[in-house]
């Protein structure tokens, strides 16, 4: 058993997407630190040249015993493809082959680095970064199909169906807040096909994966937690991951364009902050009804917005709001701690699992424009699970339906609630992450299967 031989060295791999790496990155430090300063073990994050270039500063002299690698850019058709399942294998078996590894963890997605790892005779372990409701759904794809069948038709009869009777789910979703590729969309897109490749490998007996990791955190969803702790050896809650990784990183949070100074002139919870994350961008005429939106609500805003995106923006804008004070459009903010300003009393998003926990972890509740993937699962929960947000009023960007939002969050009755429940959850999260709290415990009980 390679385990045996020598010092742990444990091979991190990443998904090279977006906001899949900050994730990953905060458990291979936390998980590093907490070998620190004996340096029990090595720990080496496998990342694409490109997608690493943002993550580096100062990671390898805060955290001496984790150095971050660069997996040279492929040649294969797949290379640069999303998700392509031979670019998945070969960045699996690049990390798997870098000297020694003993301990195989991985982003989910790059289920690959299992069969490495299962190819080189060590413990394999996943991250699953996006919300805890999708997972499930991907585990339950077939009973997903047999039970509500395929395509648009599937949709047209039950896409008002709730999922009480899927185990692991419940009434708070329905059928059309499915991702992607099991009821409805199209099947054998990339994407659809590598999650189905990864839940296969994930449902697999004996088990392939050592633990199954979430960037939740117990008690969050009782019922996921129930369905994932009877599903798999250890299932782990680690969650809200970016609470755990101390110190923060240097280089965590620039604020380039200043919210945080701007935001200091408003009254506590009247502000709301924009942002869509890293990969979704909406349609122009909503870019444009947003901004319409914001404006009619007369909530300050801050709004992060991509530069190509900010053309759509009706004329003169950005500049009108920033004179008048009312608003501020940047290209990038700090967004953890921006939700984290006294100013800022609504989140306008996306839903992004890292988006929802930053929000959580902040007390501040949504308005919710999902998407994609795991975004309406996501939505959803914040809306009907906990408590903390509302779904925009049908279901995308429209003047009044922005303005209305932000009206009953910022200043109605249910806003006042919504704040209260965000801030006794943003309480769990905080003792989950916190010593001795089931997140810090569960990240000990996952560093003793890393190191052996
Ligand atoms: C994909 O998510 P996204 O990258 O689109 O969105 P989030 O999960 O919300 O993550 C965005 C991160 O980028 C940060 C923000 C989040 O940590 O704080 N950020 C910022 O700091 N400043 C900005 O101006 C803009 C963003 C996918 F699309 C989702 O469906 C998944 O849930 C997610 C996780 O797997 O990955």
């Amino acid at each position: 058993d390679r385990r045996l031989r020598r010092r742990p060295h444990v091979a991190v791999v990443a998904f090279p997407s977006g906001s899949h790496t900050a994730p990953l990155l905060a458990l291979a430090r936390a998980l590093a630190l907490a070998c620190c300063p004996s340096a029990a073990a090595t720990f080496s994050f496998f990342c694409t040249a490109r997608h690493l270039a943002p993550l580096r500063g100062g990671c390898d002299q805060v955290v001496p015993n984790l150095r971050l690698v660069a997996v040279p850019e492929g040649e294969g058709e797949g290379e640069g493809v999303l998700g392509d399942e031979e670019e998945m294998r070969r960045i699996g078996r690049f990390a798997a082959a870098a000297g020694e590894v003993s301990c195989v963890v991985s982003d989910a997605l790059v289920w690959a680095a299992g069969e490495a790892a299962e190819e080189i005779g060590v413990p394999w372990v996943p991250l699953w970064t996006a919300g805890p409701h999708s997972l499930v759904a991907h585990l339950r794809r077939d009973l997903l199909r047999t039970t509500f069948g395929l395509g648009p038709e599937a949709m047209e009869a039950h896409g008002d169906d709730a999922l009480d009777n899927i185990p692991g789910l419940s009434g708070h979703h329905r059928v059309r807040d499915i991702p992607e590729g099991i009821v409805s969309g199209p099947p054998y897109s990339q994407i659809a096909v590598l999650l189905r490749s990864m839940a296969e490998r994930l449902l697999r007996r004996p088990p392939t994966a050592a633990a199954l990791v979430l960037n939740t955190f117990v008690g969050f969803d009782v019922t996921t937690d129930a369905a994932f702790a009877s599903g798999f050896d250890h299932y782990l809650p680690i969650g809200p991951l970016h609470l755990l990784a101390d110190p923060p990183h240097p280089l965590a949070d620039p604020d380039p364009s200043n919210c945080l100074s701007w935001l200091d002139q408003h009254p506590p919870a009247s502000a709301a902050y924009v942002g869509f994350g890293t990969v979704a961008m909406p349609p122009p005429a909503e870019i444009a009804a947003l901004a319409n939106g914001l404006e009619s609500s007369r909530a300050p805003f801050v709004w992060s917005l991509k530069e190509s995106a900010q053309e759509l923006l009706p004329p003169g804008f950005s500049d009108r709001v920033r004179a008048n004070g009312t608003g501020l459009v940047v290209s990038w903010a700090p967004q953890k701690v921006v939700l984290g300003h006294a100013a800022v009393g609504a989140f306008v998003s996306h839903c992004g699992w890292n988006s929802v926990l930053e929000s959580v972890a902040a007390g501040v509740p949504m308005v919710c424009r999902p998407f994609f993937g795991d975004q309406r699962m996501n939505a959803r929960a914040v809306e009907s699970m906990w408590g903390i947000g509302i779904t925009l009023r049908g279901g995308v960007a429209a003047e009044e339906a922005v303005a209305g939002a932000l009206d009953v969050v910022l200043r109605g009755e249910e806003g006042r609630r919504m704040r209260e429940r965000a801030r006794e959850i943003k309480a769990k999260a905080e003792a989950a992450a916190g010593v001795g709290g089931s997140s810090s415990e569960n990240l000990k009980k996952l560093l003793k299967i890393v190191c052996g």
